[in-house]
């Protein structure tokens, strides 16, 4: 598959795309908006080197001086890490950072379409975006799940968290045709639990099986995302009822301090890290890792040839 020639690759991501290797995108907002420095640029680092054990090559996306870039050298990553003047970039961000030669770092949404554009089909995140709990005042819903509805990537995540409204998330997901299939497990996972209180729609239980489900989607000529939910590893989950409340307690904090839009779910992330005493941010480095490692086996095994 050819790369978007304004897409700016990595030798690295160049390479293996060249080489028909396998290749596994990974976003950076979690980097700049989702986790403090420098634990920050550390976990990024590592997740790379995750991957590269995992025998894919890791194409960490942003958007640095105006042209999207699908493999980041440390000095770009530390500046992601602590610049304050990367922006989170959605969708709707792309065209004003590239005109203007601005810095942002990638949603999921994001990611998904420069990754797609670069030819990368697998993207490995924290945590998906969705419809946020009283959206139906709100319209505060994630263009993640508008931007999976069109761009043909197989996202591995750790679910969705209570801070948005789950089952309204997975009603959406199914409108707009994205199959959502969790790993090793019946529920769907949100984020920080292995359970939500929802089933998984579906079950897969080898890299080999979502592989061939990717295959099986495109061949068809069926558009978007594939959703692989990977559940935090038992040893890292923080329960779903005391993470909840903590949650609860975020999100009043939010409204009190009159947070909106897109600032939202970085000001709810950084707030459960403090209300958590910093337990929060372990989790969520320990589930980004087990996604890394799902990431790259699924990566390798949608690279080989059909068995
Ligand atoms: N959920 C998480 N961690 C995150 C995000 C969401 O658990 O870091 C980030 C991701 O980058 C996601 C974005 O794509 O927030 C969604 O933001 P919004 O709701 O503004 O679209
Ligand atoms: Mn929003």
């Amino acid at each position: 598959m050819t790369s978007h020639p304004k897409v700016m690759l990595g030798d690295e991501v160049r390479d293996a795309l060249a080489a028909g290797k396998p290749v596994v995108a990974l976003e950076s907002t979690i980097i700049s908006h989702g986790m403090p420095y420098p634990r920050n640029v550390e976990m990024a680092l590592e997740v790379e080197g995750i991957v590269r054990d995992g025998g894919a090559a890791p194409a960490p996306i942003a958007v640095l001086d105006g042209p999207p870039r699908a493999g980041l050298d440390a000095a770009a990553l530390d500046l992601l890490a602590s610049d304050p003047t990367v922006t989170k970039a959605s969708i709707r961000d792309l065209p004003y950072l590239v005109a203007t030669g601005r810095h942002g770092a990638t949603t999921v949404a994001a990611t998904m379409r420069i990754a797609a554009l670069a030819g990368i089909r697998v993207f490995v995140t924290g945590g998906l975006g969705g419809v946020h709990r009283g959206a139906e005042r709100s319209m505060d819903i994630s263009a993640d799940l508008t931007e999976m509805s069109l761009t043909d990537v197989a996202i591995v995540s750790a679910g969705v968290k209570s801070l948005l409204d789950i089952g309204l998330t997975l009603e959406v997901l199914e409108t707009l045709g994205i199959p959502v299939v969790t790993y090793r497990a019946d529920e769907f996972p949100s984020f920080y639990s292995r359970s939500s209180g929802f089933a998984s729609p579906m079950r897969l239980d080898t890299a080999a099986d979502i592989a061939a489900m990717m295959h099986a989607k495109w061949d068809l000529g069926l558009r978007g995302a594939v959703s692989i939910a990977n559940p935090v590893p038992a040893s890292d989950e923080i329960p779903a009822e005391r993470i909840g409340k903590v949650i609860d307690q975020a999100i009043a904090d939010a409204e009190a301090a009159g947070v909106r839009g897109k600032d939202i779910t970085p000001y709810l992330l950084g707030h459960i890290v403090e209300l958590t005493d910093g337990e929060s941010l372990e989790t969520n480095i320990a589930l980004v890792r087990n996604n890394a490692r799902l990431g790259a086996e699924i990566a390798v095994a949608y690279a080989a040839p059909a068995g």
